[in-house]
This record gives structure tokens, sequence and C-alpha cells, in this order.
């Protein structure tokens, strides 16, 4: 490989790293009674900090359900219920939650109208701690980085930071 080429990954990486840093990932279920969801989550590896959005209109329903009421499409106990589409679930920590439409007395559910979705670890290394305070998570509409133009400049800020760290401190000291 070339040092130009080798150069150039190395940027696409960082701009990779920073994206990722920056929102998690979105995915998008289109919620029908006639929709097959069993191996939704196999296809989809949803991790902590990504977001679910289910996109439906009446009479379905996102009910979060436990294990069991999610296995018998029982909804006398559901843990939430959402009834006006979209539904946005964000995952906050790693693994399997139950979603199912309780429309119909549970029969788009028994039909298949219901996910199980695993949530795995943030990618080592790559964690960020979730937003704190009252200000919302950045909603995955900010345009994504162009080329390999971020990293000189994040890099710039940093030398910019750390100047006048230097000169702060420095003053300090004299
Ligand atoms: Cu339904």
């Amino acid at each position: 490989m070339s040092p130009s080429l080798v150069k150039a990954l190395i940027a696409l990486v960082a701009v990779a790293s920073v994206a990722e840093l920056a929102a998690g990932k979105n995915y998008t279920i289109e919620w029908t009674a006639s929709g097959d969801y069993s191996d939704w989550s196999s296809k989809n590896p949803v991790r902590v900090g990504d977001t679910v959005v289910f996109t439906y209109g009446s009479p379905h329903t996102v009910d979060e359900l436990s294990k069991p009421d999610y296995e018998a499409c029982s909804f006398a106990n559901s843990l939430s219920s959402e009834q006006s589409g979209p539904t946005a679930v964000t995952f906050d920590k790693a693994g399997t939650r139950y979603f199912a439409c309780a429309a119909a007395a549970g029969s788009h559910c028994s039909q298949g109208q219901k996910v199980a979705i695993t949530v795995a670890d943030a990618t080592a290394g790559a964690q960020s701690p979730p937003p704190k305070g009252d200000s919302p998570p950045p909603k995955g509409n900010s345009p994504a980085p162009k080329g390999n133009a971020a990293a000189p400049v994040a890099g710039l800020s940093v030398k910019v930071v750390l100047g006048l760290g230097v000169g702060a401190a420095f003053l300090a000291a004299f």
C-alpha cells in the first residue's frame, strides 16, 4: 500500500469513529400485521445507544412485554403501550426486549406482529456516555462528514486547545 493510501484509510477510520461517537444508528421497522419479524434481530445488529423506530398507524400498537407474555401474546401486563406511530425506542443497555402489537385482541401478535430485539454492548473502545441532562439526543439528521476533511480539522482544534492550555500554564507560572 502506498503511504498516501494508508493516510487516507487512517483518516477514513478517524472520521467513521467520530461519526459513530456522535449518534447511535437508527433502524426502522415497518410494523404491519402481515410482517414477519422472527429473524429481524439477527439481520439488524442493534447496539446500546441505537434507536429502533416502529412506523405504523391505527389500529396497531407497540406494546413492550415480558418474555413469557411475548411468547403467549398476552397483553394484560404490558410494560408499556404506544398507540400512535411512529414509536422510537432507544436502547440504553444490552439484553433482549420484546415488542408486539395488541390490536384485534392480540391476533396481530399471533399472526407474527411481534419482534424480540437483542441489543449488544456498544463497540469496545467506541463507547460514549449517554447524553446527560435535558438535551435531546441527536436525531441522526446531521450531515455525514465529507471526505477526510474532518480529521485534520479535529486535529487542528486539539492542537489549538493544547496550545491555549500551555499558554495559560506559562502565563500562570510567570
Ligand atoms: Cu397490529
